[in-house]
């Protein structure tokens, strides 16, 4: 029996223009080929023509089961699009579709888009593994734990929850001899040098409310151990040539140990390689004394979600730190010569012009790398529900949930437009600043690549985009669904097109 899983076509991340496998797909491929099924895998971004090269896979080759992975809230409608594409080329191919939103919103994926047999609810490793074997074996899949289906009566049925893998260290290495690796658009464009996105652990103890990784692993944290990071470190290091990291774990340093372990490990390896890692302003106070380790094994940048720089917004998101707690964690971070990160939330409800100033202030004075995202209410967090409650929620169209795009108004900007012209000016606020302009010719090489790249690649093409009104930048290969069905002619159904979101 074949299994091939997809990533199915998709924008890549305008901001930086990661052209990234996703760490999930690999790490479940590594899992299957431990158990020794037979497995194929398709990153459709990589695709000179992704619909056109999905669609010809299935044809030739006709997998048993297609897997179909959607790691973010925006990416819904292509994976749709692909499972419809999908059974139209092969009725009997059997599609499973996992991720974070599906797991969320299994029952309305399931009925939104027919041409989904199953959604795999939560951690994929073990309920892949489970369902692969009982479609092969043809057993009763009510039996597998974490799994979502619609029966043949259209009932909605889900077979419970699937418990998480106790310890990360009993996975294999993610595959990556699966992945496109030396593939050019393969990049997480740093320094000139050639990156990639990892991931070392899963969940976070904390609950802020707009958050689905806490919410999808239900305020856990598991993490590998750091002999094991170092391990898949120096592969990506030896086999694969990659020096620069963004770790996209949560938080890294939930416990001391993982941080303490972690700068053992590098320091020992002397792999030379750098990271880009995640925390929180109160982790990274309580690690001060570790903070020089960090540098010397490799970090350059401590990413946080700052959100905001008012006590009142922060408690009402649950952040759990104050305002005094992330000045002092973006202060301790400058003395021990790592950057700063923020990632940021604006387009709260009470939120004035005042407000918005106060936050320019504030964070312009520490930041290097200005993440700001605005207030999106993802499905799935008690953010959602508690918006959805007030009737808050003005955009259902899962594309624009991508924290770009404005979804909620606010008490003083009623309608979204305004809300995303506000998002817009604060990021020309940002920029156009002479002192932020000067960081193009900074002494950190990695700030420095940073900042042409994003002035003249990024911020470049907004201008352009807003000034003239010239098309915003996408990945070059990249094709909307209806486009290609389009180019297609008559040889998919009529009724695809209706489909296609
Ligand atoms: C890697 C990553 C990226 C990479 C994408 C790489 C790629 N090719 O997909 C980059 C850096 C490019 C990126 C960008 C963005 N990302 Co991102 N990213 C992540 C990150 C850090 C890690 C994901 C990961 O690998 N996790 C580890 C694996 C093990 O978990 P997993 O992917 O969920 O997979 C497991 C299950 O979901 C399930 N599963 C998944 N697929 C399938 C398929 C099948 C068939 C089955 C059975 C099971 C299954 O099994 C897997 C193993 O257990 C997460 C945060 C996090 N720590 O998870 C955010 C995250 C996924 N990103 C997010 C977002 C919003 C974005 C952006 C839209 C913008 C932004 N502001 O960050 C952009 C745009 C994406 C784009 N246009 O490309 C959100 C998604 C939230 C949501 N519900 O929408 C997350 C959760 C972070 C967050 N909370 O903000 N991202
Ligand atoms: S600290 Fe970060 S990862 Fe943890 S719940 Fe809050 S937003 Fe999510």
């Amino acid at each position: 029996m074949r299994f091939l899983l997809v990533d199915p076509p998709h924008k890549i991340w305008t901001i930086l223009r990661a052209w990234v496998p996703s760490p999930g797909c690999l790490q479940l491929l590594g899992y299957l080929e431990r158990e020794q099924f037979d497995i194929d895998y398709m990153d459709c971004t990589l695709n000179e023509n992704p619909w056109r090269d999905l669609e010809e896979k299935i044809r030739r080759e006709k997998p048993d089961v297609i897997g179909i992975s959607v790691i973010c809230t925006a990416f819904i409608y292509d994976g749709m699009n692909a499972a419809n594409l999908i059974k139209a080329v092969n009725p009997k191919s059997i599609t499973l579709m996992g991720g974070e939103h599906p797991s969320f919103m299994a029952e309305e994926t399931l009925r939104d888009c027919p041409a989904i047999d199953y959604v795999c609810v939560g951690e994929g490793e073990v309920t892949l593994k489970e369902f692969l074997g009982a479609v092969e074996k043809k057993e009763d899949l009510s039996k597998v734990l974490g799994l979502a289906y619609l029966n043949e009566k259209g009932e909605f049925v889900y077979t419970g929850d699937r418990p998480f893998i106790e310890n990360l260290d009993t996975l294999p290495m993610p595959a990556y001899h699966f992945a496109k690796m030396e593939h050019p658009y393969v990049d997480l464009p740093s320094e000139g040098k050639r990156g990639l996105v990892v991931n070392f652990s899963r969940g976070c103890t904390w609950d802020c409310t707009f958050c689905s990784e806490s919410a999808f692993y239900k305020r856990t944290w598991r993490k590998r151990s750091p002999k094991l990071i170092a391990d898949e470190l120096q592969l990506l290091k030896e086999k694969y040539n990659r020096d620069i990291f963004y770790v996209g774990d949560n938080t890294f340093n939930v416990t001391r140990e993982q941080g303490i372990g972690f700068i053992e490990e590098m320091l020992k390896r002397k792999t030379n390689q750098h990271f880009w890692l995640q925390s929180r302003a109160d982790l990274i106070i309580r690690d001060e004394d570790l903070l020089d380790g960090f540098r010397e094994a490799g970090a350059y940048q401590f990413m946080m979600g700052l959100e905001y720089h008012a006590d009142s917004v922060l408690k009402d998101i649950r952040k759990r730190h104050t305002v005094e707690q992330a000045r002092k964690a973006m202060e301790l971070l400058k003395k021990h010569k790592l950057m700063v990160m923020a990632t940021l939330l604006i387009g709260h409800w009470e939120e004035t012009e005042e407000d918005r100033k106060a936050f320019l202030k504030f964070f312009r004075k520490y930041v290097d790398h200005f993440g700001l995202n605005l207030i999106t209410p993802l499905p799935g967090t008690p953010l959602f529900y508690q918006m959805k409650g007030q009737g808050r929620i003005e955009d259902l169209d899962y594309r624009n949930f991508d924290y770009l795009h404005a979804i909620m108004p606010t008490k003083e900007a009623d309608n979204l437009e305004q809300v995303n012209l506000i998002y817009k000016d604060i990021m020309r606020r940002y920029y156009w600043r002479p002192r932020e302009l000067l960081k193009l010719f900074s002494p950190n090489p990695i700030l420095r690549h940073h900042h042409r790249y994003y002035i003249t690649k990024v911020a470049f093409n907004i201008m352009m985009h807003e000034i003239f009104g010239k098309p915003m930048w996408v990945q070059p290969n990249y094709q909307e669904y209806k486009d290609y069905l389009v180019e297609r002619g008559e040889a998919l159904p009529e009724k695809l097109m209706t489909l296609a979101k």
